[in-house]
């Protein structure tokens, strides 16, 4: 079933909605509103990563050097030991030394930051970012 819409006004500096307008042609959206509701949802997510209370879902990707051994195998440990929540995970070799990998991880907001935490401060892991997703409430 189609959602219902409501309008409502907002007051903006001049500027401001210039750069709103901007960002709305740049990032390809079909209209301002568009970019508005997904900024909002972006909103809940971030709140739904804050309250702890149901699951999230995040995408880590790392870069990494496959020459170090001893790093691949402590990365294997980890995500072993945090198995129930990595759904996937994904591997490309970039070049000859390094590689990156994407891994989608499902649960806790803080069992995903604790994962991602320590994949990333790892010696040798030369790119770790973290991003958060989760399904919209609305
Ligand atoms: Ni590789």
């Amino acid at each position: 079933m189609r959602e219902k819409y409501v309008r409502f006004c907002v007051s903006l500096p001049k500027d401001l909605l210039e750069e709103l307008d901007r960002r709305t042609v740049l990032r390809g959206y079909s209209s301002r509103s568009e970019l508005v509701r997904d900024l909002i949802r972006e909103m809940l997510i971030e709140d739904m990563w804050e309250r702890e209370e149901e699951d999230v879902v995040g995408v880590l990707t790392i870069v990494y050097d496959h020459h170090d051994i001893r790093l691949v195998s402590r990365m294997l440990d980890v995500q072993h030991k945090y198995h129930v929540n990595v759904l996937c995970n994904t591997h490309v070799h970039l070049d000859h030394r390094n590689c990156l990998e994407t891994m989608i991880i499902k649960g806790k907001a803080s069992q995903i930051e604790g994962l991602s935490t320590q994949l990333a401060g790892m010696r040798g892991v030369k790119f770790a970012k973290l991003v958060k997703a989760g399904k919209p409430e609305k």
